[in-house]
């Protein structure tokens, strides 16, 4: 099926090319393999974008929620037959391991599966008044037209997390997927073409952030604001919007993810759990670990466990079943990588594996590196204890007691998912109500979260506005609407609702 080498814009229901540039979109794997090219949109094409939203806005709200999710139902039973050939393309894309591709196309499926379901379910709420002749109700009405801004990492997934919601409760959208993953972005919206969707109500703009995604989150036309990316550029986005009176965003960021380890954990658990927390997806997910903290009277022997597991991860082609780990996504990540680890070194650490870069035979084509793992005392002055480094890099930090964990844990700008490993129920207890997160696991890893579940983080991580089922109140208005049955007009408070003559 669909293997492009030109991209193109998707824009009231049209494939458009228009803008003379393009940009590549190459295999991280294997660099030398182009899977095509796309158009370098800007504010031209992000007007259009808006404009064919805004215009299918009136048709597509007064249709119901029933007949809008129906769409999504016929969406998923299309994908679902090309399930492996879309999971392949996620992994030549963005480098994931051909499991974690599938994972990322079947939660795609599960959330447009799971908007589908709840736009049988009520959306407002019936509310008692003091008025016996009247009933009040929270009715929620759509914002308008949507902005989704997408990441590489999750390239099927999240699209869909902030697609579905804002289509089941009548919104009409733009995406602007991340420039490392245009093709699957483009796969996507042509099921949904398939599937019928009437022409503006999603649109496709292809590019970079700064030329195509800016004038998206700034234009005048655009109530609402969906980003997952950087805290960098979530703060420039909250700002913008912040200006303009209507306009309202939802801003899902990075992590400084941790996981804090008990003396009375179940070991072999909580190593394997550590493990798929910080390097699957190599390690570049917004839930991913890059802090392990430790208690003293089992840090020595977990850090060799870890250790030895993490020495052993098979590293390479993520189209093999059998890799765990494949390349990091771009060149400028593995810079970055390297970069996080040499400041590693000056600030103290004591390096157990040296996150190398692998140049041996077919690794020399893309971004492969080894991971990297060290320990070192929790510093609050420390960078790499602070700043998210988006890679294989994890520091393992020893505590000794509960207190110094929870202080440990939350001395972060970041606060998005937490594990813990303990078999006292007090402890883990403790820990949930004391540290900042927005994703909390007991005795799993920090990955894994599902649809039905509010997905998101608080402080630099996030707006505190979750995503996939958490979503719906950013993509409604919830406005209350009184109903009066009488002839007569009572109020509440005791007011009478007579007029004196
Ligand atoms: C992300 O890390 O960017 O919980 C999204 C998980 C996935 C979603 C992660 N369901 O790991």
């Amino acid at each position: 099926m669909i293997t492009l080498l030109q991209g193109a814009n998707y824009i009231g229901g049209k494939w458009i090319n228009d803008t003379g540039e393009v940009f590549e979109d190459r295999n991280p794997s294997d660099t030398n393999e182009l899977l095509g090219t796309f158009p370098r949109s800007r504010e031209q094409q992000a007007n259009l974008a808006v404009a064919a939203a805004r215009a299918a806005f009136p048709a597509w709200r007064s249709l119901s929620r029933i007949n809008r999710a129906e769409f999504l139902d016929t969406f998923v039973q299309l994908v679902k037959s090309d399930k492996d050939e879309l999971a392949r393309i996620i992994s030549r894309e963005c480098g994931k391991c051909i499991a974690e591709a599938r994972a990322d196309v079947v939660e795609g499926i599960h959330t447009a599966q799971y908007w589908f379901g709840r736009a049988r379910t009520p959306s407002g709420e019936v509310l008692a008044s003091e008025i016996p002749e009247k009933d009040s109700y929270v009715y929620r009405k759509p914002k308008g037209v949507v902005i989704a801004i997408t990441p590489w990492n999750f390239p099927f997934a999240i699209p869909l997390w902030l697609i579905c919601p804002s289509l089941v409760e009548g919104n009409t959208v733009v995406l602007k997927p991340a420039e490392e993953t245009p093709l699957i972005a483009q796969c996507l919206i042509e099921y949904f073409e398939k599937a019928g969707l009437p022409a503006g109500v999603l649109n496709l703009v292809q590019g970079y952030g700064e030329e195509a995604g800016w004038p998206l989150v700034t234009h005048p036309d655009v109530d609402t604001v969906l980003f997952t990316g950087s805290a960098q550029v979530g703060a420039m986005i909250k700002e913008a919007c912040a200006k303009d009176y209507r306009k309202f965003c939802v801003c899902e960021m990075g992590g400084k993810n941790a996981m804090i380890v008990c003396d009375d954990a179940d070991f072999d658990l909580a190593v394997n759990a550590a493990i798929m927390s910080a390097f699957r997806t190599t390690g570049q997910r917004c839930v991913s670990v890059e802090r392990l903290i430790v208690q003293r009277g089992i840090f020595d022997r977990f850090v060799a466990g870890f250790v030895e597991k993490a020495r052993q991860l098979r590293i390479g082609d993520p189209l093999d079943e059998n890799t765990f780990m494949g390349p990091l996504v771009s060149a400028s990540g593995g810079e970055k990588f390297e970069y996080y680890n040499e400041l590693a070194v000056k600030e103290g650490a004591r390096v157990l594996l040296d996150g190398g870069r692998m140049t041996e035979g077919n690794y020399g084509r893309g971004h492969f590196f080894r991971p990297f793992v060290y320990t070192l005392e929790h510093d609050s002055r420390s960078r790499v204890l602070r700043e998210e480094v988006f890679g294989p890099h994890v520091a393992v930090m020893p505590f000794n007691t509960l207190e110094d964990a929870v202080r440990i844990y939350n001395d972060s700008e970041y606060a998005f998912a937490l594990s813990v490993c303990s078999r006292d129920y007090r402890k883990i207890r403790a820990v949930r109500n004391l540290c900042d997160f927005g994703v909390g696991y007991v005795n799993l890893p920090t990955i894994g979260a599902e649809v039905h579940l509010p997905f998101g983080g608080l402080k630099k991580s996030g707006t505190g506005m979750p995503s996939a089922a958490g979503l719906i109140d950013a993509v409604t208005h919830r406005v209350s609407w009184t109903v009066n049955h009488d002839t007569e007009i009572r109020l509440a408070q005791g007011l009478s609702g007579g007029i004196s003559e």
